[in-house]
């Protein structure tokens, strides 16, 4: 049977990981389309994902060529978030660009 002493020690780890368990991750994906303009998805990399002109060049092209790209890994409220902004500005324009966000692989 389990002291008191270890039964306390379970006690304190478990409130410890609870506290410290990182949140679930969320990759935010943007998808190709055959019409949404290559400077525009560059504008809305550096605008909403923070990527400098190069980085935003890179993973435009990368979704133009294999048909989605990763723009950013994010706590659940902040990928939603973006992907409520891409869609906005996307929408503003009247360009179908499409942004979904996902369960990020486990690393
Ligand atoms: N395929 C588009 C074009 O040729 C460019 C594009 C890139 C569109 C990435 C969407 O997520 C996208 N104009």
């Amino acid at each position: 049977m389990a002291t008191h002493l270890e039964n306390q020690r379970a006690t304190v780890l478990d409130r410890q990981s609870a506290k410290l368990a990182p949140p679930p991750m969320y990759q935010v994906v943007l998808l190709n389309d055959d019409y949404t303009p290559m400077e525009f998805v560059v504008a809305v990399l550096q605008r909403i994902f923070g990527k400098n002109e190069d980085e935003a060049a890179h993973i435009m092209l990368k979704v133009h060529h294999e048909g989605r790209g990763v723009c950013g890994v994010y706590p659940r409220d902040i990928a939603a978030t973006r992907v409520e902004m891409v869609r906005q500005m996307a929408h503003a324009r009247q360009h179908p660009l499409q942004c979904v966000m996902e369960p990020a692989p486990e690393a």
